[in-house]
């Protein structure tokens, strides 16, 4: 029995979902109003979410938060998407680390800023993000421009994909150019059986 708490603007969400709905994890889903008070939202959630953000994942009554250690229980306890090997585990803690520190930490604030906070003090920051998001767009860019279909070398995709793309399904609303072979890799994911947009697959 699993649930997952997310909502259509977290990216960190998708990447659990996509995760989910890729492998056909069955699975109950419920959008949390994370516009509104952490006090006003469902008791239920509040008394799993340690500290108040989305995504969180309830399984067999136990409370999984972050989205990349969600991916990291999910691969291991699945054996799927870097789960079949413990070198593909290895490979996939390096993408996972990379990705919270990294783009992880400049296109969600870019987004953010771009979708809902012009006003914001975050302007002052911006020109820096914009930097940090060309060097580690171009880091993704760079791994992805030997021929390879996804970040680790294999046929199958991985949680690093699902990750590391998280927040890049949102570049239009980012307003952030992406590079050509990011770009192809997020159409393979795309091709995916169980893909949706973000909009969709979190509604
Ligand atoms: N590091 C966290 C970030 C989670 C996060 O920032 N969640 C946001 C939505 S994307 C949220 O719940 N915001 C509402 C709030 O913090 O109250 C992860 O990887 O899961």
């Amino acid at each position: 029995m699993r649930k997952l708490f997310g909502h259509p603007d977290s990216g960190h969400a998708y990447k659990v979902r996509l995760f989910l709905s890729v492998a056909g994890i069955e699975h109950d889903y419920e959008v949390v109003d994370i516009w509104k008070p952490r006090d006003q939202r469902s008791a239920e959630f509040q008394s799993v979410a340690p500290l108040g953000e989305v995504p969180v994942l309830i399984e067999d009554g136990q409370a999984y938060a972050q989205s990349n250690a969600i991916l990291l229980h999910l691969a291991r306890s699945t054996g799927l998407w870097g789960g079949e090997s413990s070198q593909r585990m290895n490979a996939c803690e390096q993408w996972l680390v990379w990705e919270a520190n990294k783009i992880g930490m400049c296109l969600p604030q870019i987004r953010s800023y771009e979708k809902f906070e012009k006003e914001a003090l975050l302007e002052n920051a911006l020109p820096w993000l914009k930097a940090r998001y060309e060097s580690d767009v171009a880091t993704i860019e760079s791994a992805l421009s030997h021929g390879q279909t996804w970040l680790l070398a294999g046929a199958e995709p991985s949680i690093a994909d699902f990750s590391v793309c998280g927040y890049l399904f949102f570049a239009d609303e980012a307003g952030v150019d992406v590079p050509l072979n990011v770009k192809a890799w997020l159409n393979r994911l795309s091709n995916l059986e169980g893909w949706q947009h973000p909009y969709q697959l979190l509604a």
